[in-house]
C-alpha cells in the first residue's frame, strides 16, 4: 500500500489570465493544476499589434496591459498557421475565424494536397516586473470536411500528427499534445521552480 505523505498541499499560486476567451482558460488551467496553479480570467481590452508571428503579438499586449494592471498576470495570443495557404489565417485566427470561418478555410483549400498545418501559442508571463514569453507548437494537418463537437475555433479542421480525430473530436488528446498545453506546460514547470 502507498504510504500516506504527512506534506500538507501548499496554497495555490493565483495568477491573473488576461483574456475573453473562457475556452483558454480552461484548457490552460486542466494543465497548471497540476503545478499548484490557479488561474482568474480578467478582461483588460488590448488593441492587439500587427505582427508575423503570436509572440509578438504577446508581447506587446502584455506590455500594453502591464501599463493598466500592476499585477502579475499571464495571457496568450494563438493561431492556425496554413503551410499551403502561406501561414494564413496565422495572427489573423480571430478576424478569420469571425469573418469565414472552419467553412471558409475548407474552401480556400480545395484542391490543395499538401495540407500541413501548426497551430502556435505564445504565452507572456509578467511576474514581478519581468516578462517571459513561451512558445508552443502542435504540428498536424487540415481535414477535408469538418468533424466533432468539442473544443473551440479551428478545433474540428485540424488533425494533429498521431492522431486520426480532430482536436474536435478528442479533446483528451488535444489536452496532452496541443500548442496550448505545450507552452503552459513549460510556464508550469517554470513557475514550480521559482516556488
Ligand atoms: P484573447 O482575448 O485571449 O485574445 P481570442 O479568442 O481573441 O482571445 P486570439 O486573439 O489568440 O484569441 O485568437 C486566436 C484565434 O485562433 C481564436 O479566436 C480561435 O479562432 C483560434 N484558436 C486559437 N487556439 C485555438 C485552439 O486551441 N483550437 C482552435 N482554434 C484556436
Amino acid at each position: 500500500m502507498k504510504p500516506k505523505s504527512n506534506k500538507k498541499p501548499g496554497k495555490p499560486l493565483v495568477l491573473r489570465f488576461v483574456t475573453s476567451n473562457p475556452h483558454k482558460v480552461e484548457e490552460a488551467q486542466n494543465i497548471l493544476k497540476g503545478y499548484g496553479i490557479k488561474l482568474i480570467q480578467k478582461d483588460v481590452n488590448c488593441d492587439e499589434i500587427r505582427a508575423e508571428d503570436v509572440s509578438q503579438v504577446a508581447y506587446a499586449c502584455a506590455m500594453l496591459v502591464s501599463k493598466k494592471f500592476k499585477g502579475n498576470f499571464v495571457l496568450e495570443d494563438s493561431g492556425l498557421f496554413v503551410k499551403a495557404l502561406n501561414g494564413f489565417p496565422g495572427v489573423y485566427s480571430k478576424v478569420a475565424y469571425g469573418k469565414i470561418g472552419t467553412g471558409g478555410i475548407l474552401r480556400l483549400m480545395r484542391g490543395c494536397s499538401d495540407r500541413s498545418a501548426q497551430f502556435r501559442c505564445s504565452v507572456a508571463l509578467m511576474l514581478g516586473g519581468r516578462m517571459r514569453v513561451i512558445t508552443g507548437i502542435c504540428n498536424g494537418t487540415i481535414t477535408h470536411a469538418a468533424k466533432g463537437k468539442g473544443g473551440f475555433g479551428y478545433d474540428p479542421v485540424f488533425k494533429p500528427h498521431g492522431s486520426k480525430k480532430t482536436f474536435a473530436e478528442d479533446l483528451v488528446y488535444k489536452s496532452r499534445v496541443s500548442h496550448r498545453s505545450r507552452a503552459f506546460r513549460v510556464l508550469g514547470r517554470l513557475l514550480a521552480k521559482k516556488r
